[in-house]
């Protein structure tokens, strides 16, 4: 099983990795790191399947040797990880010398190794304590988090190719805030309208006390999901568009333009922060490059039984993954050239995740993923096209490299290209990981 493309179909400087985060993998029980919001929501009965916490998750606090000789073994030119906000900062404020430790240690490690760094400061782990004081709906959360990252690039990031700030900004706020799907479990839309802003605040506070400090290629991953209009009737086209609007335009709108879609503005009606506009103009600072996550298409009727914005989303009829998420390339390469087009320019792109939850078995030693290959090679060819078409895409990270622990989902749907037995910690290299081996030249 191989891909159709191999390295040398893509410019000479593209960028082939694989992405974790670090909640899903770490063990967010060793080394001395605080509660933090994913603990508190896990432990609470009904959000998480089968109860699952992060507490052990890959061990990857005591493997991250092995993981990173996997990583290397696979020609891997990058590795993207992200730091704990409750590992660095226990109570979110005073730092834990150990979590610097470590991040000290693995920094090093993804080095020797010849691994480009590339760091994401906000995997959504926020600090229990800050939590208690009103999470990403309180403004100083903000405040807390550019203290947050300086400590963080204070220490490695000397060693880091580039830096993210957030992670999907749209599950931060809206997911988890509106559908109530993640940590903190909030369906509330003034709750919404705060994180959907506070966390672009955020990004820009991270942002200017990192570029103070003199640190390089600084950027946002943003994650994106095609919304197709559930049928060609008015109401369904344009509940899509609503759709559209709160999930892949607000954020890059504010980002790039300086302002938020006023259709979604209208929405937030009442709730958004006193005095939010006065920040459009620092939220809208350049970024070095943006991250892009993608994964699949949502199918969205109107739905007028519901508040606004009045929709819903109903199965759509294309092959799905094993989490029944409809497999959608075409989607990727519509938002690498629109995104170029509409929004960032020159601006580099980076396919920062992409990847397929599948029910892997492992048999004799082996794991068959032909399902993921097959995705994976589409989604590869997508990123081709759209390059082809102009668009500045330079790197592709496959999401993920370890099977791991996928948030409310526990840990059933496995996204890995190396499966993990939970019980033993075995890491067993999959057949895509091989495909990505013979395709970019690993050992
Ligand atoms: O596992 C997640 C990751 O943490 C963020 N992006 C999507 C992945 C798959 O759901």
């Amino acid at each position: 099983m191989t891909f159709s493309l191999r390295r040398s179909d893509f410019p000479d400087d593209f960028i082939f990795g694989a992405a974790t985060a670090a909640y899903q993998i770490e063990g967010a029980s060793f080394g001395g790191a605080g509660p933090s919001h994913w603990d508190t929501f896990a432990a609470t009965p009904g959000n998480v399947r089968n109860a699952d916490t992060g507490a052990v998750a890959c061990d990857h606090y005591h493997r991250y040797a092995d993981d990173l000789d996997l990583m290397r073994a696979g020609g891997f030119d990058a590795y993207r990880f992200s730091t704990s906000w409750a590992r660095v900062m226990p109570d979110g404020v005073s730092v834990n010398p150990e979590g610097l430790d470590f991040y000290d240690r693995l920094a090093d490690a993804i080095v020797e190794r010849g691994l480009k760094p590339y760091l994401t400061l906000y995997h959504w782990d926020l600090p229990a304590a800050l939590a208690d004081l009103g999470g990403w709906r309180n403004r100083d959360t903000a405040s807390r988090f550019a203290d947050y990252a300086q400590t963080v690039v204070a220490r490695i990031g000397d060693r880091m190719e580039s830096v993210a700030t957030i992670n999907e900004p749209w599950c931060v706020a809206w997911l988890s805030h509106f559908l109530g799907i993640h940590a903190p479990g909030m369906r509330d839309i003034r709750a919404t309208a705060r994180a959907m802003h506070h966390i672009l605040v955020a990004h820009t506070r991270a942002t200017e006390a990192l570029r103070a400090a003199g640190q390089k290629n600084l950027g946002i991953v943003l994650n994106f999901e095609h919304a197709n209009p559930a049928s060609d009737i008015e109401e369904d086209i344009a509940a899509a568009r609503r759709q559209d609007g709160h999930y892949n335009r607000w954020f890059i709108q504010a980002l790039t333009q300086k302002s938020y879609p006023e259709d979604i503005l209208e929405g937030f009606a009442g709730h958004m922060p006193d005095g939010y506009e006065n920040d459009l103009d620092a939220i809208g600072a350049p970024i070095d490059w943006l991250g892009v996550n993608y994964y699949t298409r949502s199918n969205i009727a109107h739905d007028p039984a519901s508040a606004w914005p009045s929709l819903k989303p109903v199965p759509g009829p294309l092959p799905k993954t094993g989490l029944g998420w409809e497999i959608y390339p075409e989607g990727l390469h519509g938002f690498l050239t629109r995104l170029a087009r509409d929004y960032t320019g020159e601006t580099p792109i980076i396919v920062t995740e992409n990847g397929m939850a599948w029910p892997d078995t492992i048999e004799n030693g082996r794991v068959d993923d032909s399902e993921r290959v097959a995705y994976f090679d589409a989604h590869l060819q997508a990123v081709h096209r759209a390059i082809a078409d102009g668009a500045p895409v330079k790197g592709y990270f496959g999401w993920s490299l370890l099977d791991n622990y996928e948030w409310a989902e526990g840990y059933a749907p496995r996204f890995g290209l190396v499966h993990v037995d939970y019980e033993t910690q075995l890491r067993t290299p999959k057949a895509s990981f091989e495909a990505f081996r013979q395709a970019i030249g690993g050992n």
